[in-house]
């Protein structure tokens, strides 16, 4: 379905990044600031509360995705638009979904601690610090969306947060301006 054919209310807004950059914590206090009605998905959590996986990795702590039943179950709502997905993947997401892809980074020193603060196994820690170094998420958003609607913000502290909430709000308020011109 074409964007055209879908006169969304308001819009799909990806948030993504490396576990422990602050997805979760930018999307609540986007979902309570925006001038148009966005729903915060949790896509982790959503995984686990409707069994949208194959298997559970004990020793990653972690979950095997079934990106099938993932991707069915969030169609209606993403197509719709006034959501925010939050993962630390965003490749699977459509590009048709996305209006706006914010890739969130973070200094690697103060990810490990936020990492090692969730009680992760080590290598957990080790692995998504390298993935944050490597810019993985970053490189993944670019070569899955089109540029202009990729955004690389940094998440180090309060201020961060705030002005990374309040620009997106900017953009969201341009982007209503636009749908109704
Ligand atoms: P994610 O959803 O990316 O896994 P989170 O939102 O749960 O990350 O944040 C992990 C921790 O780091 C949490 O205690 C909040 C804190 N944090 C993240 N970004 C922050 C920021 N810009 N300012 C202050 N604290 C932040």
């Amino acid at each position: 379905m074409s964007k055209e054919s879908t006169k969304k209310t308001a819009p799909t807004i990806i948030i993504t990044g490396t576990p422990g950059v602050g997805k979760s914590t930018h999307a609540q206090l986007l979902a309570q600031e925006s001038p148009a009605p966005l729903k915060h998905i949790n896509v982790g959590d959503l995984v686990k509360e409707k069994n949208l996986y194959e298997s559970y990795d004990e020793e990653w702590q972690s979950y095997e995705v079934d990106e099938d039943k993932l991707l069915d179950e969030l169609e209606p709502i993403a197509a719709a638009g006034g959501v925010i997905l939050d993962w630390h993947t965003c490749e699977i997401f459509p590009e048709r979904w996305a209006d706006l892809v914010v890739v969130l980074r973070c200094n690697h020193t103060k990810l490990w601690e936020r990492l090692e603060s969730r009680g992760y196994p080590l290598k957990k820690i080790q692995e998504n610090n390298e993935a944050e170094i490597m810019e993985v998420v970053l490189e993944e958003a670019r070569s899955s969306y089109a540029q202009e609607i990729v955004v690389e913000l940094q998440s180090e502290g309060t201020e961060d947060l705030e002005a990374n909430v309040a620009r997106i709000v900017e953009w969201v308020k341009a982007w209503q301006r636009d749908q109704a011109s």
